[in-house]
């Protein structure tokens, strides 16, 4: 098959938009993709500062090169979640990153969950009894959003792609998920404390980001989290990629489709953010849900004795301005 743009051997062939490119014509057409999802949801400007989640993996690397490429102040957020598996999944994750931090010239943020919280992700599990993805993501989320504020960043890019968003559609349609539906959306603007969030990679699949990362020799992590079974997203995006192979576009209008009637799904009773007592980040309860985390783990570790009202002064696991900016590195 030749490239349709130079006629030279193509590399990729993309049924969905009938288009064979070759290694040298890719990444033009990618960027020139992402920069047209960029603008259709106005996710940001030039003008605006950018801190991307990276992970270790193909998305966000990806995606973390790709703004930089597109001449975009793209800084990067790591969390290092303190994971060992097989294979020094944290630390490995981590050396990614760093490699393309250097390569591309910009800065890499580094958050360690275990000066953070006080313990890594494993050994939060066993202290909470909490499941890992749900541990995790509490704090991902929560660390992102408190340095963003800090570190005075407009936005927070993810790198999560269409066969994400679709399959993520899937499961909430299957369970008519109200809440959830109303809340998907390539770009949530900030309110009430929380940063606004954008995911440029909405409409490129999962094949196209490793397309971009091989072409551009971009090192990633290619070993899953060790806690990442997802079993369930993984047999829908089976199913959807039977139905893509079929309906070539399928993914794309089913979400496409779905943007445009997304207003028909409101939150039910949306409860008010309002600043934790402790923290002061956005939370519906009094006491935000990463502190009552902190507290419990700090707790079962031995490094809080009596009140709750002692969390707030355990320096080393409470994140303040500084400590975030102490434990950056790059
Ligand atoms: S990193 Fe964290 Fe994921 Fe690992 S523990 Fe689960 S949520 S699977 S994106
Ligand atoms: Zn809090």
């Amino acid at each position: 098959m030749k490239c349709r743009k130079c006629r030279e051997k193509a590399i990729i062939y993309m049924p969905e938009h009938r288009l064979a490119l070759c290694s040298a014509c890719y990444s033009p057409w990618f960027l020139d993709y992402t920069e047209r999802t960029i603008r259709k949801f106005r996710m940001f400007s030039r003008r605006d500062r950018i801190l991307v989640a990276v992970s270790g993996g193909k998305d966000s690397l990806s995606l973390w090169h790709a703004l930089n490429a597109l001449g975009y102040e793209a800084d990067g957020f790591y969390i290092d979640l303190g994971i060992a598996g097989q294979d020094e999944y944290s630390e490995q994750s981590k050396q990614r990153c760093q490699e393309l931090a250097e390569r591309i010239g910009r800065r890499l943020h580094i958050v360690r969950v275990a000066e953070q919280v006080g313990a890594p992700i494993p050994e939060i599990t066993d202290l909470t009894a909490r499941q890992a993805c749900s541990a995790c993501g509490l704090i991902k989320r929560y660390l992102m959003n408190r340095y963003a504020w800090e570190a005075d960043y407009d936005v927070i890019a993810t790198g999560h792609n269409l066969d994400d968003e679709v399959a993520v559609l899937f499961s909430n349609v299957l369970n008519w998920n109200r809440g959830y539906l109303a809340r998907q959306y390539p770009v949530l603007d900030e309110r009430a404390g929380l940063k606004k969030k954008v995911k440029p990679f909405v409409y490129v699949t999962e094949k196209q980001t490793t397309v971009y990362a091989l072409v551009n020799r971009i090192a990633y992590v290619r070993d899953e989290c060790p806690y990442a079974l997802g079993a369930t997203t993984l047999s829908y995006k089976a199913i959807l990629a039977q139905l893509e192979h079929h309906a070539p576009g399928t993914k794309r209008r089913f979400l496409d489709g779905f943007y445009q009637i997304r207003a028909l799904f409101v939150e039910p009773e949306a409860p008010a953010l309002i600043p934790c007592s402790r923290c002061g980040q956005p939370t519906t309860t009094e006491v935000c849900a990463y502190c009552r985390l902190l507290e419990h783990v700090q707790r079962r570790r031995g490094l809080l004795s009596t009140s709750a009202r002692e969390v707030g002064t355990i320096g080393d696991g409470e994140p303040t301005a500084d400590s975030a900016r102490a434990s950056t590195s790059v």
